[in-house]
């Protein structure tokens, strides 16, 4: 059930990659000699630093790992489903639900008005209503549901309901939502300086638009929940959600009970990717709903095609900029406007909109600068959180802009990407004000441009160019700087509960959800090196909403910075007990005791840890404690503009080579190199495994991933075979991923590490790039190509044609 994308490192050891295994091992070497921190005695215990495999990795490739829709059906089980709106806009004149009712195995059937508690979930503003409420803003809104004996039969009863509308205008494009000023949020802006007068002043001007399309989350496990009743009046709820907190909220409200009476439990997703940190929800809601009115357990899972179109995606964005640079191609002042496509709520857009504008910058200084973001309301799906969130999409206009320089100042991309980075003294204010400290951008850059032969590789494809009319390749290495925190402030926060049982076996709980990224493997790590155990003998268990209560969502990158914190700050306090307990007991002061090879030193004895943890229970010592974390340092102030919303950036940077076919359009990626900076590496392995799943999502994302809307707002590719994300054929048969060595983070994280999720996704925009850079050789790089994304074939060959035409004028 685990997303194509990432099996790759899933399980490092069944990895015949030779080339990648060399990676880990030096990596992990890398991260050893450089820390003091990794005792050096614990090799085999799995701790800090090594390349422990993913808790699940043998599970995921035999079968046995446990999704919701695997657990046993309970007596007297249900499945849900859902009617759906069948119209972009308008009111509900009248729904006759009579044949659903009267459908073979079905035993309830719910509109809005049989919900007890709210309504709404919108998860920060409302606009979500659970079940239609007189009125439909998209195609596949949901507007009743049903609870029958079996999915088939619940599916067939739901397309029996005769529901008249009243249709009204609906808002299909950004365009359209703009000339409106239709918005789910009002519009914001960020400023520095005089962007205005100094693009006035500049030598050059040049001003440009780019497409950026949306992008399916194309989890391998679709949304599903399971409700069960409970004697209380309460439910328990086994939900695939990134916020399992956030469910419990929203079931508990639907329901009209207290918080306490719902308990969520989430063991795993077969992958989220963003797309089920509040879409988990409504599913789960329904469940809950329809659960409570049959007093019987509920499952509601969603075929794929219904999660196509029933779910929201990463946003589209139109985005535009006009700026003002020097010969040089250094920038001297700029505006940028980013318009989200929001669908029509404002679910999570408000924040993802917020970081597009936050990364408009990407790793570059943008001296004076205005970054204007809107959000757009359409009468499509709502968008939600993507791998990125809003950070890519807003990426994509800066990059295009240092193409469009270079070609107007006839210079390699790279040259103008350079002058433009972040200083390290001096030019090192964003446009929010947060001063870029600690950066070693300009080195990462030259470092890879070394080793991935970037300059003699350009000298090769200008000649390959210019012997090829057909056939042409291109290159390009791109930057990313991705600001690593929650820009909401009280989200960054987590708790962690841990317990040693008399065996000297360790249980782990913590507030973040495992959705193949290797969470809960590298969180174990944390605890196993902190008693200096195997990891082995650390059990993780599903998050619980009753084990560690008002969890952020697992998302923005940071579910081992802050869980990791709060496992460690609950081991420390059971090892301060226990080190005070071994001091009493043996009369030695606490340097005397040492937890080492699964053992502990107290004087001259020696004990097994298992034996020492018997001890310390016979002396009534409490072996279980919970732990929390909260990131210090950061805040940010909406009104100003103002403030240091990222504890830290995490940087990385990708050559791309690429090979187009002029007549077609048709194109393959070569080779991609990545040098990706994570600290001090928790597990090579699991960070090399993120960073490749992450870039060749990014590049299925710029490529290939085309979402099709009809004129009338529905959906057209919502299948796998109209919708086309990258097979294993489209990795790069020579796809060479580094981790920068010997660099733990300046910020006090856990063991001086990075986030590693979301960052290399960005990575992508090389492929992009490169492609542009193939296409403009067609034009002896004096044009700078137009290539919205995703740069499909089509897309690819129009952009060769409109170049052609364009050379020849
Ligand atoms: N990796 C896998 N295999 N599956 C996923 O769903 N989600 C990504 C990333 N890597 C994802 C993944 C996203 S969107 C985020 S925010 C992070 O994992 C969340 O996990 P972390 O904070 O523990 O890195
Ligand atoms: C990055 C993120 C998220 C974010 C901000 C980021 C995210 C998320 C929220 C959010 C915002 C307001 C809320 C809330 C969540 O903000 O994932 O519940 O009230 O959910 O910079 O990934
Ligand atoms: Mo990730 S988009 O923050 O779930």
């Amino acid at each position: 059930m685990r997303s194509l994308i990432d099996t790759k490192h899933a399980d490092n050891t069944l990895s015949k990659d030779n080339a990648a295994e060399d990676c880990v091992n030096k990596a992990s070497n890398n991260v050893n000699d450089a820390s003091s921190v990794v005792a050096a005695n614990n090799i085999g215990l799995g701790g800090v630093g090594r390349s422990k495999k993913h808790e699940s990795a043998d599970k995921h490739v035999s079968g046995e790992a446990l999704y919701i829709d695997d657990r046993p059906n309970l007596q007297g089980q249900l499945h849900a489903a859902v009617g759906q709106s069948s119209i972009a806009h308008g009111l509900i004149k009248s729904i006759d639900l009579s044949a659903v009712r009267a459908a073979e195995g079905v035993f309830a059937v719910i509109t809005v008005d049989d919900v007890p508690g709210h309504t709404d979930i919108g998860p920060v503003f409302p606009g979500d209503p659970v079940l239609a409420i007189g009125k439909v803003e998209y195609v596949g809104q949901p507007i009743f549901a049903v609870a029958a004996t079996s999915h088939d039969l619940a599916r067939r009863a739901v397309k029996l309901a005769n529901i008249e509308y009243e249709e009204l205008p609906a808002v299909l494009t950004v365009k359209d939502a703009l000339a409106k000023q239709s918005f789910v949020r009002p519009p914001f802006s960020m400023t520095r300086g005089d962007s205005a007068s100094a693009i006035l002043q500049a030598e050059h001007q040049l001003s440009g638009e780019i497409s950026v399309g949306g992008q399916e989350h194309f989890y391998l496990e679709g949304q599903i929940s399971t409700a069960e009743p409970n004697e209380d009046g309460g439910m328990t709820v086994f939900s695939s959600s990134q916020h399992p907190s956030e469910v419990q909220k929203l079931v508990a409200e639907v329901l009209g009970i207290p918080l306490n009476k719902v308990v969520v439990d989430t063991r795993r997703m077969g992958g989220g990717f963003g797309g089920k940190e509040t879409q988990a929800a409504p599913w789960a809601c329904i469940a809950a709903l329809l659960s409570n009115e049959t007093k019987r357990p509920v499952k509601f899972k969603l075929s794929r095609s219904d999660d196509m179109c029933m779910t929201g995606k990463r946003h589209p964005f139109e985005n535009n900029y006009h700026v003002g640079f020097d010969s040089n191609g250094q920038i001297k002042g700029i505006n940028i406007e980013v318009n989200g496509n929001c669908g029509y709520s404002p679910d999570l857009s408000d924040a993802i909109v917020d970081r597009a504008m936050f990364h408009s910058d990407n790793a570059y200084f943008l001296d004076q600068a205005t970054v204007t973001g809107n959000r757009c309301k359409l009468n499509t799906v709502s968008h939600t959180a993507y791998r990125g969130f809003g950070g890519p999409q807003g990426m994509m206009t800066i990059e295009m802009v240092m193409d469009d320089i270079a070609r107007h100042l006839g210079k390699d991309p790279l040259e103008i990407r350079k002058i433009n980075l972040y200083g390290k003294d001096e030019r090192n204010e964003t446009h929010y004000h947060q001063i870029v400290e600690h950066n070693k951008m300009a080195e990462l850059i030259t470092s890879l441009e070394q080793s991935s032969d970037y300059q003699a590789r350009r000298a090769s494809i200008t000649q390959f160019n210019s012997e090829n009319s057909i056939l042409k390749k291109g290159i390009a290495l791109t930057p990313v700087k991705f600001g690593i925190s929650f820009t909401v402030q009280h989200l960054n926060q987590a708790g962690a509960l841990v317990h040693i049982y008399t065996d000297g076996t360790i249980h782990l709980n913590h507030g973040g959800t495992e959705m193949g990224q290797g969470l809960y493997t590298k969180v174990a790590q944390i605890v196993a090196e902190e008693f200096q155990v195997n990891v082995d003998t650390v059990g993780v268990s599903a998050t619980r909403t009753d084990k560690v209560p008002n969890t952020s969502p697992t998302a923005a990158s940071s579910g081992t910075d802050l869980n990791g914190k709060a496992a460690q700050a609950a081991a420390k306090i059971i090892k301060t007990r226990l080190i005070a307990f071994a001091c009493e007991k043996y009369a030695v002061n606490n340097t005397e005791v040492t937890f080492k090879d699964s053992q502990v030193l107290i004087g001259t004895e020696t004990f097994s840890f298992a034996e020492f943890v018997q001890q310390a229970y016979m002396g009534r010592v409490s072996l279980s404690s919970t732990g929390f974390y909260k990131t210090p340092k950061i805040y940010f102030d909406r009104a100003s503009g103002k403030g240091r919303p990222f504890f830290y950036y995490s940087t990385g940077a990708a050559v791309s080579e690429v090979l187009i076919d002029t007549l077609t359009g048709e194109y393959k990626v070569l080779r991609a190199d990545i040098l990706h900076d994570v600290g001090h590496s928790l597990n090579p392995a699991i960070d090399i495994g993120q960073i490749e799943g992450a870039f060749i999502q990014g590049m299925g994302w710029l490529t290939t991933e085309e979402l099709v809307w009809n004129e009338q707002g529905r959906l057209l590719s919502n299948n796998p075979a109209t919708y086309k994300i990258p097979a294993i054929s489209d990795t790069p048969a020579d796809f060479r991923v580094t981790l920068v060595p010997d660099d733990p983070n300046r910020e006090q994280t856990i063991y001086n590490s990075k986030a590693v999720g979301e960052p290399p996704f960005m990575l992508g925009i090389s492929v992009w790039s490169a492609l542009k850079d193939a296409i403009s050789s067609v034009s002896d790089h004096k044009l700078s190509p137009k290539l919205d994304t995703p740069a499909t074939p089509e897309r690819v060959l129009w952009a060769v044609e409109a170049i052609k035409q364009q050379a020849q004028a």
